[in-house]
């Protein structure tokens, strides 16, 4: 493998990045400053508990249109079969959004931008999701401590969502092939920038939290739609075609 095929992939995957975030890093610095007031903090947390599952799920479901649309654009991911291409979608959107967030999370007053302002953990306590809440700050903080460029968080993203490990793909040799040239696109970013060693496995370090909160999103989600069936019926689609349990069988006896 030659390091211009690196070098073009490095490209295509940062050029996908940029031309798929909503905000640029500049617009971003610039919201930094719009915070929540007292008084808006206290009507969101007012806010009932289906009330502010429909304002974070449509959200989520925005910010995952992007992901969808980073995806298409990595070379070699159209190429990949529907079915794994699914799969590599619903099982890494989260995480990728969650490193996504760094870029909108400010780790020196512990916000987070949410439709259009900042704000801190306690705006969603409504939610009654806190452990999942402090495990989400907690990686933003954890995160933003790397520095990450937005040339690093491209090619971290792309490494995650290409994940041969994902159960059920069909043909994970060839999306292993992708995320290794993805990683050796990664480190090398992460040598011209003369940072720190140990960047890349400290990036690594950071994906059972990962994990671990989307874990705890799907439990969190499966609680809500048993005590609050009609709400979660109208969740958005993308929202609701990423995260439902189950792969939907159609049984032909049934019919
Ligand atoms: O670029 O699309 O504008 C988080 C959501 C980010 C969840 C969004 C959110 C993002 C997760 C709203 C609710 C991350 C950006 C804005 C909205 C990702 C929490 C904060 C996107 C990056 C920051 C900025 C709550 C955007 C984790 C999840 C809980 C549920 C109950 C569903």
């Amino acid at each position: 493998i030659s390091m211009l095929e690196i070098d073009r992939i490095a490209q295509n995957v940062v050029k996908s990045h940029l031309e798929t975030c909503q905000y640029t890093t500049e617009e971003l610095k610039t919201l930094a400053w719009m915070l929540y007031t007292q008084e808006e903090i206290r009507s969101l947390q007012n806010k009932s508990c289906e009330t502010m599952w429909q304002q974070c799920s449509l959200q989520i479901s925005n910010a995952i249109q992007y992901v969808v649309e980073f995806a298409k654009r990595i070379d070699g991911f159209m190429e990949l079969c529907q079915n794994d291409q699914i799969i590599l979608l619903k099982a890494g959107c989260l995480e990728v959004l969650l490193i996504r967030m760094i870029r909108a999370f400010n780790p020196l007053n512990n916000t987070v931008l949410f439709e259009g302002k900042y704000g801190g953990m306690q705006i969603f306590k409504s939610l009654g999701c806190d452990d999942l809440i402090s495990a989400v700050f907690e990686l933003g903080r954890n995160l933003c401590r790397l520095q990450l460029s937005d040339e690093e968080i491209a090619l971290f993203t792309a490494a995650v969502l290409l994940a041969p490990d994902r159960p059920w793909l069909t043909e994970s040799k060839k999306v292993q092939k992708l995320q290794d040239k993805i990683y050796i696109a990664l480190q090398h970013e992460i040598q011209k920038k003369h940072s720190s060693e140990d960047k890349l496995s400290k990036l690594i370090s950071k994906l059972p939290l990962m994990k671990t909160i989307c874990n705890l999103h799907l439990d969190k989600l499966e609680f809500f739609r048993i005590l609050h069936p009609e709400t979660a019926m109208n969740f958005p689609p993308l929202y609701k075609e990423v995260f439902n349990s189950e792969l939907q069988y159609s049984d032909p006896r049934e019919s």
